[in-house]
């Protein structure tokens, strides 16, 4: 099929740590996606650097990195048509407090009251994204 892609997906720290790879990875393939890779992994600087290039100087930059390089991640390739669309209609919206239920976000997510909008999952948003994203987690895949 012409539109089948990959996507990069993070279980970010604060999903690790509550235990909800399991539940995330449930979701992936209850939708009908195939899981290409997957490791568990403590992100250095460095890669989240190469990661998050598009939002360095932001207010939320140094507080995301903080948090993502503060504990264990899962991270995972998928494969499925249109995945990157599809899983980012999965993970909800960027803030949990707004993310509609029966979205990773919006079921499992809420607001911490912190810098840094701590929303479990991470996936690429473009075909470029998840290219540049795969060769930073899974080099060589
Ligand atoms: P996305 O993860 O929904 O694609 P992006 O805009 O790419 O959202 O932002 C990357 C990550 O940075 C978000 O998932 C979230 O953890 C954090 N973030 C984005 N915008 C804000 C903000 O305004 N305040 C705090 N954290 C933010």
């Amino acid at each position: 099929m012409t539109d089948t892609e990959r996507s990069l997906v993070i279980v970010k720290p604060d999903g690790y740590a509550r235990g909800l790879t399991g539940e995330v990875l449930r979701r992936i393939e209850a939708k009908g996606y195939t899981l290409v890779a997957l490791a568990v992994t403590t992100p250095t600087r460095e890669q989240l650097a190469a990661h998050y290039a598009e939002h360095e100087g932001k207010p939320f930059y140094e507080p995301l990195v903080e948090f993502m390089s503060s504990g264990a991640v899962t991270t995972a390739v998928i494969e499925g048509q249109e995945c990157i669309k599809g899983f980012r209609s999965l993970a909800g919206a960027t803030n949990p407090t707004d993310a509609a239920p029966g979205s990773i976000r919006g079921d499992l997510g809420r607001d911490w009251g912190e810098k840094v909008q701590k929303n479990i999952v991470h996936g690429s948003d473009s075909p470029e994204s998840a290219a540049r994203e795969i060769g930073i987690w899974f080099p060589g895949l």
